[in-house]
């Protein structure tokens, strides 16, 4: 075995990978970028190693620069987690022309399965099922037209060098088939220089439908059943779980079968994906991923095992620690990412500073992140803070549990997906087991999900989508009223910044956790004053109606303009602030009947 490996990544895969390495008394060489120096992945190493600055191309994904660490180092062995290096073929050899091991497949599998081409064509041969469509890319538009019209409408067009969704249009139509082949081939070349096409049938509201294989040196090749993701937006998968709800013992086996012949037929080594199509019994082969997934979790969840432990003893020659027969599933496992995203402004990415971060934890609960109070996600990487994982006796009992563990989660002031996971879980739809494709694109129900107090978004300025309609955070302070403690959500829209300074400038003062669960924030009549300082405006007068939301005065503190909104709707029936008094945290604004 390995004496030390070297993990190529950072965030939650490198602290995930550092895990299991420290297990199987292997010792961690870490890496980070200038933007990384302070971070969970690098404390866990055994030693760390700068690569160089944040850009990724100058840190990440510097393989001279990586394998300069593993050398002097010592490190024998390279894993790359996922993203960054880990489907690069021209990598997966420079590791081995350097002598050292790469924990992955060889790079002729990483190969064949990157051109999305090529692997149809592989799959067709060994009697995979593919998606009804070419198996090698259109010369032109008008021979598209030709094979299009062969497949039958709607078709997807999918770029060759393409993969998870990227360059991937669909035409209903003939009249549509030009705009859709050029658009596919147009990201092909942005995303990866490969303008090939080629066309599938569109299959319509499919279920993604997963399922994790294991290949050793000695040619065994087992799965570990199925997930399903169907939970995407933009091809970003938000929600996974396994087993999946309409795959039953029968057509686990089948899959699986599938599965393991696709891996045979590139003789794969090293843990992948068959990432196929589920509509009613059928179900289709649609790329392979050469590499261990996000959510690769909730697998273990169900089967006990630890996939990279697998993926570390495969690199090292070892064969596989399980058979077949003895792979198990038990119970329901859930993932949800936690990405800085917000939900309600089309999941547009909403980096920034961490000040306050409290992890859910108790029965069936995993969270496997790569940040804490005081990190800052950062635009530069990923906006996946954490993955969530839960695991129960069944799918109903699951979701309760992921539900209270999302409640427990605390990452202040961040926007998250964390009121969108919670929207989702507790739909009829999931419940029901469907794709929940109409919620994703409904706009109204995405909308919904903004924090309490919300700003509107303004009139007149077009399409919302990423529209900068200014930074509202949320925080929750504890406020002990006549001996019973209260947490106290503060809602920070546009006007209660300072216009000139950025957010990221606030000064991380008196941010602390939530009491308990999500719905603590009662109080009752009282409105409390969540801080210390001095009343600037008074916006309500006593007598006068307010809704839930409404601006009731403000209160500077900190040189910070801080908005105190009403509780609750009704009649304000006490005040007790003039402008200019000064405040205590826990003294009573106002009592709002
Ligand atoms: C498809 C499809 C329908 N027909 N291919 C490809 C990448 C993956 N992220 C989603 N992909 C799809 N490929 C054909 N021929 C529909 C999707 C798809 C999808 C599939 C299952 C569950 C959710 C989905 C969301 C968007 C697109």
């Amino acid at each position: 075995m390995f004496e030390k490996v070297l993990v190529a990544n950072r965030g939650e895969i490198a602290v995930r990978v550092m895990r299991t390495l420290r297990e199987m008394g292997i010792g961690a060489v870490g890496v980070y970028s200038e933007a990384d120096r302070d971070t969970p992945h690098v404390r866990l190493a055994d030693e760390a190693h700068l690569l160089g600055p944040p850009a990724p191309a100058e840190s990440y994904l510097n393989v001279d620069r990586i394998l300069e660490v593993a050398a002097k180092s010592g490190a024998a062995a390279i894993h790359p987690g996922y993203g960054f290096l880990a489907e690069n073929a021209p990598f997966a050899t420079a590791c081995e022309e350097a002598g050292v091991v790469f924990i992955g497949p060889p790079a002729a599998a990483i190969e064949a399965m990157g051109s999305k081409t090529r692997a149809r064509e592989l799959m067709a041969e060994a009697g995979v099922p593919i998606v009804p469509g070419t198996t090698s890319p259109a010369e032109s538009v008008d021979q598209a037209k030709e094979q299009a019209a062969e497949i039958g409408y709607p078709v997807a067009c999918k770029a060759a060098g393409g993969g998870g969704g990227k360059g991937f249009r669909v035409a209903a139509s003939e009249e549509e088939l030009a705009d859709a082949f050029e658009g596919a081939s147009r990201e092909g070349e942005k995303f990866f220089s490969d303008p090939k096409v080629y066309i599938e049938r569109y299959l319509d509201d499919p279920r993604h439908v997963e399922v994790q294989v294991l290949a050793d040196a000695s040619g065994t090749v087992i799965h570990l059943g199925e997930r399903d993701c169907s939970i995407q937006r933009r091809h970003q998968k938000l929600i996974e779980e396994a087993p999946a709800p309409h795959v039953d013992a029968e057509m686990r086996e089948r899959i699986g079968g599938i599965a393991t012949d696709a891996a045979a037929a590139v003789d794969y080594r090293s843990a992948g994906t068959v990432e196929g199509l589920q509509v009613g019994d059928d179900y289709f082969f649609l790329e392979m991923n050469t590499r261990v997934q996000v959510e690769h979790c909730v697998t273990e969840m169900v089967t006990g095992i630890d996939i990279v432990r697998e993926q570390v003893r495969i690199a090292a020659g070892e064969d596989l620690s399980i058979s077949q027969a003895e792979v198990e599933l038990r119970g329901h496992a859930i993932e949800c990412r936690i990405n800085a995203e917000a939900a309600h402004k089309n999941f547009a990415p909403a980096p920034g500073p961490i000040h306050s971060y409290v992890e859910p934890a108790g029965p069936g609960v995993r969270v496997d992140s790569g940040l804490e109070a005081g990190s800052e996600v950062t635009p530069l990487y990923d906006p996946m803070v954490a993955k969530l994982i839960v695991w129960d006796t069944d799918r109903e009992r699951a979701t309760a549990r992921m539900l209270r563990a999302l409640g427990e989660y605390r990452i202040e002031p961040l926007v998250t997906l964390i009121p969108f996971h919670r929207a989702i879980l507790a739909t009829e739809q999931w419940a029901r087991g469907e794709t929940c494709r109409d919620l994703l694109e409904d706009r109204d129900w995405l909308k919904s999900l903004a924090p309490e107090g919300t700003p509107a978004p303004s009139e007149g300025s077009g399409d919302d989508e990423e529209s900068d309609d200014g930074e509202v955070t949320e925080r929750t302070y504890q406020v002990e009223v006549d001996g019973r403690l209260h947490a106290v959500r503060v809602i920070g829209g546009r006007d209660s910044a300072p216009r000139s300074a950025a957010t990221a400038a606030r000064p991380p003062a008196r941010r602390r956790p939530a009491a308990g669960g999500g719905t603590a924030s009662e109080t009752g009549e009282v409105l409390v004053s969540p801080l210390q300082g001095t009343v600037l405006r008074v916006a309500v007068e006593q007598g006068q109606e307010v809704d839930q939301g409404a601006l009731v005065c403000v209160i500077e503190a900190m040189k910070m303009e801080n908005e105190i909104t009403a509780h609750r709707s009704g009649k304000v029936t006490q005040l007790n602030v003039a402008e200019g008094a000064s405040v205590a945290t826990g003294d009573s604004l106002a009592k709002i009947e």
